[in-house]
């Protein structure tokens, strides 16, 4: 016999949008905001014969998905790791084609994305990134600046380390130029040099492909985040394993509350 739907509720909301029988989180206690690692794209490729950027290609799919799951069931920021400092080491041709998916992506999502409330940001160096990219993000920003649904942070050309070194500098400028006492120097005014100064420190930390490192990516902000793997590579990575991440989080989290 088919299950009765009370109206509103989340079964029916999942019903609609075509997803029945995935176990959406309890709406208490989502994250507010969750930064993932998206590894794998590239053994994914070659685990099908296929070339490393179908894999990145693949992986783009995935970023829309759980930006969608995300915004879903109000996660209020989510960052992810789309171009690290260390990836400059890889071949030209891979560093080419990646730095052409921020506009690929746009070009499709742009519209939809101010369609649903969604801002989305930038944190890393724009030093070194091409012009085309950083066009398309600009405008991106810019077009959803007043926008006050999920937060998508995507760090490009980031790394931890030189953002902390960034921090540093600007608070040296501060002190030299007589703004700041090096006495009044401690984790908040440290933190709001931060490129996430005004952002919620991540609830939850999702990394994927197996890989059990943080790998240079928000070292600071991770401090107290909850950490959660999984084998799956990110182009295979869906609703139910994000969903699966949360629930895990939440029972973490309410485990730590009964203390
Ligand atoms: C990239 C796809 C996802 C898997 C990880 C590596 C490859 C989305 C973006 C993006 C970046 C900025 C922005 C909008 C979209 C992106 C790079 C790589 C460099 F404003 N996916 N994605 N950027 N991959």
């Amino acid at each position: 016999m088919r299950k009765q739907r009370v109206p509103g509720s989340g079964a029916e909301k999942a019903e609609m949008a075509g997803d029945e029988g995935l176990q959406l989180p309890s709406p208490d206690n989502i994250p507010r905001h969750v930064a993932i690692i998206m590894d794998g794209n590239g053994r994914w490729a070659r685990e099908r014969g296929l070339p490393r950027g179908a894999g990145h290609r693949s992986g783009m799919n995935t970023v829309r998905r759980i930006a969608k799951a995300a915004g879903r069931i109000g996660v209020q920021v989510l960052t992810l790791y789309a171009f690290s400092t260390e990836n400059w080491k890889r071949p030209k041709s891979e560093v080419d084609y990646l730095m052409k998916l921020p506009q690929e992506f746009l070009a499709v999502e742009l519209e939809e994305l101010i369609a649903n409330n969604v801002r989305v940001r930038v944190m890393g160096s724009r030093q070194g990134l091409p012009g085309h990219p950083l066009a398309a993000v600009d405008e991106a920003i810019r077009r959803t600046a007043d926008n006050t649904g999920l937060i998508l942070n995507f760090a490009l050309n980031y790394g931890s380390r030189a953002e902390l070194v960034e921090a540093a500098r600007e608070l040296a400028r501060r002190v030299k130029a007589g703004e700041l006492d090096e006495r009044e120097i401690d984790e908040q005014t440290l933190s709001s040099c931060l490129s996430t100064a005004d952002l919620p420190e991540p609830d939850l930390l999702i990394r994927t492909s197996g890989e059990l490192r943080i790998s240079n990516f928000m070292l600071w902000q991770l401090a107290y985040s909850e950490l959660w793997f999984t084998d799956v590579y990110w182009p295979e990575f869906t609703e139910r394993h994000f969903y699966d991440a949360i629930r895990e989080y939440q029972r973490r989290v309410r485990r730590y509350g009964g203390l």
